[in-house]
């Protein structure tokens, strides 16, 4: 029961208002533009990655980023004297993330190319680089692999967008572009 009695049964049948249409119109054109959008503004856009997540485990990511921290380290910095690499450009450089940091730091070059891979030793993090705002989930198990061309130099702040425990926002690190 309805508070007011319905009069018409069939108000489906009732032809719409002009203005419902309209509305209609407007609602159907912005969502036609919203879905060209996504394919425009992955081509055209300047912020997503192409990537590719592979499966592997935890231990064999780990060699392959200490094997890099071995080749390429110029440094320590913070107090966790986490490394400092300069990997040579076209090369695949490996950043873990886990609870709490990033290991190691990574040393760029402006307009040179890098394969960053991204994978976490323990749960979900997000790398979220900023001020230039490109958000990539971190995944256990994935090792994501980004194909990445710094054009701009300065530093650059890496910091974890997934909550994820009590030092979370402890979970920052940084990029160097030269
Ligand atoms: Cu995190």
């Amino acid at each position: 029961m309805s508070i007011t009695p319905v009069t018409d049964r069939y108000w489906w049948k009732v032809p719409m208002d002009r203005e419902e249409v309209i509305w209609v119109a407007i609602a159907f054109i912005w969502c036609l533009f919203m879905f060209f959008m996504m394919p425009y503004w992955h081509v055209f856009g300047k912020q997503n990655l192409a990537h590719a997540a592979v499966r592997t485990s935890a231990g064999e990511y780990m060699k392959k980023a200490e094997e890099g921290v071995a080749k390429w380290k110029v440094r320590e910095e913070t107090e966790q004297k986490i490394p400092v690499i300069a990997p040579p450009p076209d090369s695949d450089v490996y950043l873990v993330a886990r609870l709490w940091s990033w290991w190691p730091i990574l040393e760029l070059e402006a307009g040179k190319t890098y394969k960053v891979h991204l994978m976490s030793m323990d749960w979900l993090h997000g790398f979220s680089l900023q001020p230039e705002n490109i958000n990539i989930m971190v995944h256990p198990g994935y090792d994501h692999a980004v194909t990445m061309t710094p054009t701009r130099k300065g530093e650059f702040a890496i910091i974890c967008n997934e909550y994820c425990g009590v030092n979370h926002h402890t979970m920052v690190s940084r990029i160097y572009v030269k």
